[in-house]
C-alpha cells in the first residue's frame, strides 16, 4: 500500500483537499454521500415511490458531452500516439494540468476510489484509483464498475494500479484537459464533470489506456457490446459489436426479438453495451469480457417500444443526468414513453413547455440529446448469467456498423479475417451528440474507436492483422448500417427490435445454414435470405437497403485512400492490398 499511500499524498499535496475520504463499497456509505449531494444541491431526489434510489443531476451548460479535441495522450515520442490523437509530451502535460490541479480541491473532499475493471479477482480484470472532488463521480463509479475494499485486497501490497486523478476545478471549459499517460499508467482530467471525461474507468481506462496495454500483452479492448442470442433450440451464442458512440449499441445489446419469425423462441442476453475487452483462449476462440458492471445509456428515444429492457432497468437506483425534470419528480426525455408534459424544468434549469423556440426559431428540447442515465447491470432482465463469469464468453462474430444515410448496405459479410480488418479500419459514421461538436458530419470512425485508441490507429491495425493469426477459429467479421435512408431522409429500415432479423443471419452465416451472393465488397445476403416474416416494409425497401452503388462505392475508396496516406509507412501493406483489391472488383 505504500506505492498507493504515497501517491495519494503527492497529489493531495497538489490539489489541497480540506479532507480525504477512502470508498468502501458500502451500502451505509453510499447513503451518507447521497445526503451530502442532495443538501449541497449536486444532486435532486426524484419521486420515491414512482423511482425508488433514483437521483437526478445537472451538469454544466458547456459541460455536455466527452470534450475530444480537449482530450490527449501524452508520451515520450509522438510517433507513439499517431495522427488520429491529440499529443503532448508527459512533461507538458503534466505541467499544464499542474498549473489547474494546484489547490483545485481547497475546501473539498478528496474521495479515494479502488476500482476494479473486471470482475474482482479476476486474471482479465484491471485495477484503477481515481480520486476525484466530485460525490457525483462517487456515486456513478459505484454503479459503473466494482468499487471498494474487495478490490483493494486483490490490489495487495505493492500490485499495480492506474493512477486516476480527476477534479472538477472550476468546471471552466478554458481550463479543462483530459490527459493519458499510457508510460506512466497514468490519467488525470481536471476541469469537467461529465460521462466520459471524468468516470475515468470508462473511455479513459478501459479504451485508451487498455488498448495500449493491449498489445502490448496481446489482447483487445474494443468499443463494443457483448450480446448473446439463444436460439430457439437452446444454444446460445455471442456477437460483438463495434459502433460509434450513439450509433446504437445498448439498443442491440438487449433487443426484444420482433413478432413473427419462422424460427420462434429467440432470447437476447445482454453481457455488455459498450466496452469489451478480448483475448484468445486456449481453445483457440475469441473469448471477452465487459469490464463495467453499469451501463450509461442515451436517454433520448429510450421507450417501450425502442428498448423495453432498458425502460424496466432504469426505474430504480439510477442516476438522470442533464433529461427533463417533470412537476412530479420523474424524468422526461425526446422520445420517452407517453404524452409529452405540459411543462418542466428543462435540462439546463429553465421553465418549459413543449414547442418553445429560441431566438433562430428552432425548437427548444426538454433533455439534452446526450442526456444519459446511469444504471447497474443486475438491473436489466436480460442481463446475462456470464456476467459474473471471470472467462467471458466466446465470440463467433464480429460485427462493425456505422451511422451512413447513403453507401453502406443493411448488412455485408467480410471474406476472411484480413478482409474484416479493412472493413472495420475504413469505417465511417456520422457523428453524434456524444462528442462536442458538430453533428451529422460524416467521419472515419475505424472500429468506432477515433477518439479512444490509445496509440498511433496504423499500429492498431497490425495488432489486429496479428490477433487472427493467434486463432484457429477466428469470428468471422461483419458490417451492418441501420441508419440508411430514403432521398427523403426516412430511415428505410425499422431497426431495434427488428435488427434481430439481421442477426439471424449472420449466425446462420457463421454456422454454414445461410446463403449468400458475392459482391465486390463481401458477401450479401439476397432480399429472400432475411426472414422478414410479419415486418411489412414499403415497396423495394429490401432491395434498396441491399443495394450497392459501384460508383459511389469508387468515390468512397478515394476518402479511404486519404484517410490510409496519413499513416504512411506505417500503415501495414495487407490494408493496402485489400484496398487495391476491393478497387479492382469494384472496377
Ligand atoms: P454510446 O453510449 O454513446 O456509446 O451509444 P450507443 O452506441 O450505445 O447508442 P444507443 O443504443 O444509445 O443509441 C443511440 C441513439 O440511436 C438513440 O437515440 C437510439 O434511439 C438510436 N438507435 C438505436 N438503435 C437504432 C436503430 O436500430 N435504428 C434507428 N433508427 N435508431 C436507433
Ligand atoms: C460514448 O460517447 O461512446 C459513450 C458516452 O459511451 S461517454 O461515457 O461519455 O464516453
Ligand atoms: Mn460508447
Amino acid at each position: 500500500m505504500e506505492k498507493l499511500n504515497n501517491w495519494i499524498k503527492e497529489m493531495a499535496a497538489m490539489c489541497k483537499p480540506e479532507r480525504i475520504v477512502w470508498i468502501d463499497g458500502s451500502e451505509t456509505q453510499k447513503k451518507i454521500l447521497e445526503k451530502e449531494a442532495l443538501s449541497s444541491g449536486e444532486i435532486i431526489q426524484l419521486n420515491q415511490e414512482k423511482l425508488p434510489g433514483c437521483f437526478f443531476h445537472r451538469s454544466a451548460k458547456d459541460d455536455v458531452a466527452r470534450t475530444e479535441h480537449l482530450t490527449f495522450i501524452c508520451t515520450k515520442k509522438k510517433q507513439t500516439v499517431g495522427p488520429n490523437n491529440n499529443w503532448m509530451s508527459p512533461r507538458a502535460g503534466y505541467a499544464k494540468a499542474k498549473a489547474i490541479f494546484k489547490g483545485a480541491m481547497k475546501g473539498r473532499t478528496m474521495y479515494v476510489i479502488p476500482f476494479s475493471m473486471g470482475p474482482v479477482g479476476s486474471s482479465f480484470s484491471k485495477i484503477g484509483v481515481e480520486l476525484t472532488d466530485s460525490i457525483y463521480v462517487v456515486l456513478n463509479m459505484l454503479i459503473m464498475t466494482r468499487v471498494g475494499s474487495a478490490v483493494l485486497e486483490r490490489l495487495g501490497q505493492d500490485g499495480e494500479f492506474t493512477k486516476c486523478l480527476h477534479s472538477k476545478a472550476e468546471l471552466d471549459i478554458n481550463k479543462r484537459l483530459i490527459l493519458h499517460f499510457p508510460e506512466d499508467n497514468t490519467i488525470w482530467s481536471v476541469g469537467s464533470g461529465y460521462g466520459g471525461n471524468v468516470l475515468l474507468g470508462k473511455k479513459c481506462l478501459s479504451l485508451r489506456i487498455a488498448s495500449y496495454i493491449g498489445r502490448r500483452e496481446s489482447w483487445l479492448a474494443e468499443h463494443m457490446l457483448i450480446m448473446g442470442i439463444e436460439s430457439p433450440n437452446g444454444h446460445i451464442e455471442y456477437i460483438a459489436a463495434a459502433f460509434p458512440s450513439a450509433c446504437g449499441k445498448t439498443n442491440l445489446a438487449m433487443l426484444i426479438p420482433p413478432e413473427g419469425l419462422k424460427r420462434k423462441g429467440y432470447r437476447v442476453w445482454t453481457v455488455g453495451d459498450d466496452i469489451a475487452w478480448m483475448r484468445v483462449d486456449s481453445d483457440g476462440a475469441l473469448w471477452a469480457i465487459n469490464p463495467e458492471s453499469g451501463f450509461f445509456g442515451v436517454a433520448p428515444g429510450t421507450n417501450s417500444k425502442t428498448n423495453p429492457n432498458m425502460v424496466k432497468t432504469i426505474q430504480k437506483n439510477t442516476i438522470y443526468t442533464n433529461v427533463l425534470l417533470r412537476p412530479d419528480r420523474t424524468v422526461w426525455w425526446e422520445g420517452a414513453d407517453g404524452e409529452v408534459p405540459e411543462s418542466g424544468i428543462d435540462w439546463q434549469g429553465r421553465l418549459w413547455n413543449p414547442g418553445m423556440k429560441d431566438e433562430q426559431g428552432n425548437v427548444i428540447k426538454g433533455a439534452h440529446p446526450n442526456s444519459r442515465f446511469t444504471t447497474p447491470v443486475v438491473n436489466c432482465p436480460s442481463a446475462s448469467f456470464r456476467i459474473e463469469q471471470h472467462h467471458g464468453v466466446p465470440i463467433s462474430a464480429i460485427v462493425f456498423g456505422g451511422r451512413r444515410a447513403h453507401l453502406a448496405p443493411l448488412v455485408y459479410e467480410s471474406f476472411n479475417w484480413r478482409h474484416g480488418v479493412f472493413v472495420g479500419a475504413t469505417m465511417a459514421s456520422e457523428t453524434t451528440a456524444a462528442q462536442a461538436g458538430k453533428v451529422g458530419q460524416v467521419r472515419r470512425d475505424p472500429m468506432a474507436m477515433l477518439p479512444f485508441c490509445g496509440y498511433n490507429m496504423a499500429e492498431y491495425f497490425r495488432h489486429w492483422l496479428n490477433m487472427g493469426k493467434g486463432m484457429s477459429k477466428p469470428p468471422r467479421i461483419f458490417h451492418v448500417n441501420w441508419f440508411r435512408t430514403t432521398n427523403q431522409g426516412e430511415f428505410l429500415w425499422p431497426g431495434y427490435g427488428e435488427n434481430l432479423r439481421v442477426l439471424e443471419w449472420i449466425l446462420d452465416r457463421c454456422n454454414n445454414k445461410a446463403e449468400a451472393i458475392k459482391t465486390p465488397i463481401g458477401y450479401l445476403p439476397r432480399s429472400k435470405d432475411i426472414d422478414m416474416t410479419g415486418l411489412k416494409l414499403s415497396e423495394n425497401a429490401l432491395e434498396q437497403l441491399l443495394a450497392i452503388d459501384s460508383k459511389e462505392w469508387l468515390k468512397e475508396l478515394d476518402l479511404i485512400k486519404e484517410f490510409f496516406s496519413q499513416f504512411k509507412k506505417d500503415l501495414p501493406k495487407e490494408l493496402w492490398q485489400e484496398y487495391e483489391a476491393l478497387r479492382e472488383r469494384l472496377e
